[in-house]
């Protein structure tokens, strides 16, 4: 898939149209990425968070990105891994396809997504990279005004398994 690429990074350093938050259903920050991107976006975007009443879990919110170099900010709370047997995946891939739909509305041709809930929402990573590679590649397939997406991986194990399930798809 030439319009999908896996990285090793800090998402909060990327200078592209949008980058998405793995944030919880209050919006209003939290620890691990959530808390790298308010922290380097600044004040401003905790302010505008507190404009939008929260989001529902596999649903999503577009702040601008203030200090960051993105653009914007695409909020979406995903899934707490239980068991498996709680919808998790379904609400995953609507994480994933939820964020794009907002990019596409906001003329976004560049978007970044960090590891969405395998974190300390405890998301098994090979599943979840499995779900992210392949809801991106199915989207990008009937949307081309969105030109490339990358997963900005914080550090190796999951940037692993991420270029594993990429090549699966190819
Ligand atoms: N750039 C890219 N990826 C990062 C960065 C960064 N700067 N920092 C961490 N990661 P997590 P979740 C990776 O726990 O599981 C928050 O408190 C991290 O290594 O941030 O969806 C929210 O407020 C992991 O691979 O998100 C929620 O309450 C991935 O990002 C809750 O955590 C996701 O880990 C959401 O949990």
């Amino acid at each position: 898939m030439p319009n999908i690429e896996v990285i090793l990074g800090d998402i909060t350093k990327q200078a592209v149209d949008a980058i998405v938050n793995a944030a919880n259903c209050s919006l209003l920050g939290g620890g691990g990425v959530d808390g790298a991107i308010h922290r380097a976006a600044g004040p401003e975007l905790l302010a505008e968070c507190r404009t939008l009443h929260g989001c529902e879990t596999g649903k999503a919110k577009i702040t601008k990105g203030y200090r960051l170099p993105a653009k914007y900010v695409i909020h979406t709370p995903g899934p707490v891994w239980q068991s498996g047997g709680y919808g998790e995946e379904a609400l995953l891939r609507s994480c994933y396809r939820s964020c794009l739909e907002l990019a596409s509305q906001n003329g976004c041709e560049t978007v970044d997504f960090p590891s969405i809930s395998t974190g300390v929402y405890h998301f098994p990573l090979e599943k979840a990279s499995r779900i992210a590679v392949g809801t991106i590649a199915a989207y990008l397939a009937e949307h081309p005004e969105i030109r490339r997406v990358r997963m900005v991986c914080f550090d190796a194990r999951t940037k692993a398994h991420y270029d594993r399930a990429l090549a699966e798809l190819a």
